[in-house]
Formats: C-alpha cells, structure tokens, sequence
C-alpha cells in the first residue's frame, strides 16, 4: 500500500481534534498534517505531529501544503454550524459553500486520491418525514447552514459524475464529545449538560423538555468516518452524504440518564431561537444504506455514552 499523507482543514473544532489523533494512530504522526484558522494547534494536538495555520476559502495556502507534504488525501471540517449560521446567514453561506467548491476544484487540479467532507442531519426540513428519515426523502432545509450541506452534497455527486473525484461524505447527527468543545450548533445542550451536572448540579436547556433529536457519540463518528472513507469505492451508492444513526433522545431522557449518576442534578427550559431549528430537523434517522454499504453500525446506546461522558469528564 502506497503511503498516504492527510491534510485536516479545520482541525481545531470538535470532530478534527478527534479525527486527526485517530488518523495519526493509523497513518503516523507525520503523515496527517492538522490545520486551521487558528494560529497554534488545540492543545491535545501540540506536539503530536504537522500543523499549519490554513484558511479554508485560500487555494494558494492549500495548495503550498499539499506541495510541502505530498499530501494525497483531504478532509475538510471547516464550516459555520447551525445556530452561529442563522445569526450570520450570508457569511455562513460564503464559507460553507465556497470552500467545499474550492476543496472540490483543488481534489481536481492536484489529482488527489480521496476527500472527505461531513455533510449534517440539517440538510432535512421541517417537510421531511420525522421518524426514521430515509436516505433518500423529501429535502426541503430551512436554515441556511442546511441549504449550504444540501447544495455541497450535490456538488460532491456532481464531481464524482462528471470527474470521477473521490469525495466521500456523511451527515452526521449531532455529535457529543468531551476532549474538544461544540461550536455553534443545535445540538451543543447535549455536551454542555454533561458539564453543567457535575460542575453546576444543574442546566438551563436552551431546547423545550420533549424535543428528540437525533445523535452519535464521539467514538461512533470517528470510526464510521474511518471505515466511510476505507470502504472500496466500487460499494458506496452515493457520494452525497450517508445518513448515520445512532441514538435519539429528547433533553427530559438525557437528563434522567445523567441522574442515575448524580441523582440531584435538575433541569429547568428556556427554549430560544435554536428550538425552531431543532424543530424543523427529523427525531431519527434510518440507516439501512450505510449499513448495506460499508456495514456502518453503533456502539453506544444514551446510557453507554452517558457512562462514558461523565467517566472522562471527571478526570
Ligand atoms: P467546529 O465548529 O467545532 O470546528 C470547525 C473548525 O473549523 C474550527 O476549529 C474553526 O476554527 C475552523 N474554521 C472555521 N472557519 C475556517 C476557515 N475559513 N478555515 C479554516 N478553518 C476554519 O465544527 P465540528 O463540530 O468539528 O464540525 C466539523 C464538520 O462536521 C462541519 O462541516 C460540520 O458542519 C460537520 N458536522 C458537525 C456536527 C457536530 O455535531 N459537531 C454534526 C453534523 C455535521
Ligand atoms: C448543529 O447542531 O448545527 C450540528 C449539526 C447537527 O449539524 N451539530
């Protein structure tokens, strides 16, 4: 097997910090180069292998790296989220779209073997169906970081059609996660509570009590991203993003798992702009063509992850 060399573009958020060590056990530290705007690595990447500060929507600062380290794959999480989006909507449109337009061109130009680019649950609206959303449905978004992941997705087919590019994407849940925090999205209360019941004993949830949505913990994420972008390419059916279940639960069910932990911790709701764009996403979501293609399954239920949270969050 040839040697592959990675670029992360974004790898300072919450899922690069993650991806890029779990990248790094499989490639070794010196072939997968962490990036992002910022100007020093996340503090669990320092010193654990290449840096360089990039920006996401600059060819020349990709292109001078993928030269520096012969890099032959990419995955780009660089994107403005939900509820950061909806305050911002013609920014988060500019970024969302223009760099995966931009990583697109460059996987072009450079021949590169492979590109991963997450797409989100937030390309569904509110004309979706709720319950167990299939892969292929209705896709009516209504925020404008949805609209940017359904416009990316088509443009991700569209390469792989007309250019044969290697481009691989999932939408992902929400995802939670203790080593890196959330940035801006709907689905952030289900890390923050963690946090607050031990610090706090107590969390103001900026969702209503009975608002299920769909989620994935960490460890689930990365494994299916790394097993997605190992797939033979001749079993995936689409290059638009794949639907990933894992669990799905309201603020009242993840309470009632950490209080089996910590007994007194309480709840009170302040629901706020987020809980519309909560409202128009589906509750879950069917997996079916995952799991026929690459044979995506999850590990963790909401009692194993809150386990698991609270151990680590502790330490
Ligand atoms: P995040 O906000 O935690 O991290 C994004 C990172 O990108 C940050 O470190 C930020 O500094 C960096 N960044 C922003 N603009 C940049 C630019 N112009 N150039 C370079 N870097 C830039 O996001 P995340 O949660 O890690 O999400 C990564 C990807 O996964 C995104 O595409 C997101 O839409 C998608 N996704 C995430 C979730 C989730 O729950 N975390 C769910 C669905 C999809
Ligand atoms: C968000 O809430 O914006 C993200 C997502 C589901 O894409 N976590």
């Amino acid at each position: 097997m040839s040697q592959e060399n990675i670029l992360i573009i974004g790898a300072g958020g919450q899922i690069g910090v993650e991806l890029t060590a779990a990248l790094r056990k499989i490639y070794g530290d010196a072939h997968v180069v962490a990036s992002d705007l910022k100007d020093e690595p996340h503090p669990l990447l320092k010193d654990k292998g290449p840096y360089e500060k990039i920006d996401a929507m600059k060819k020349r600062q990709i292109v001078e790296v993928i030269k520096k380290y012969g890099i032959t794959q990419i995955y780009h999480l660089a994107a403005i989220l939900s509820a950061t989006g909806e305050m911002r909507p013609n920014w988060a449109w500019g970024i969302n779209m223009n760099s995966v337009l931009l990583l697109l061109e460059i996987a072009r130009e450079k021949k590169l073997k492979k590109i991963y680019w997450p797409s989100s649950i937030a390309v569904f609206g509110p004309t979706t169906p709720k319950q167990n959303t299939p892969q292929k449905t209705i896709i009516e978004p209504t925020t404008v970081y949805g609209i940017s992941k359904y416009a990316g997705e088509q443009w991700c087919q569209y390469y792989f059609d007309k250019y044969k590019i290697d481009v691989r994407s999932i939408r992902y849940p929400g995802l939670i996660s203790y080593k890196s925090h959330p940035g801006g999205g709907t689905t952030d209360y289900a890390v923050d509570i963690y946090y607050k019941a031990l610090a706090d004993k107590k969390y103001t949830c900026f969702l209503a009590e009975d608002t299920y949505l769909p989620m994935l913990y960490m460890p689930d994420a990365i494994r299916g991203t790394i097993e997605l972008m190992e797939a033979s390419a001749d079993k995936l059916s689409t290059r638009m993003g794949y639907n990933l279940s894992g669990m799905s639960f309201s603020p009242k069910e993840i309470t009632a798992s950490i209080q089996k932990h910590i007994p007194d911790f309480t709840i009170d709701y302040a629901p706020d702009f987020r809980q519309a764009i909560a409202n128009s996403w589906p509750q879950s979501i069917d997996d079916a063509v995952a799991q026929k293609d690459w044979n995506w399954k999850a590990a963790y239920d909401l009692d194993k992850m809150t386990d698991d949270m609270l151990k680590n969050l502790k330490k």
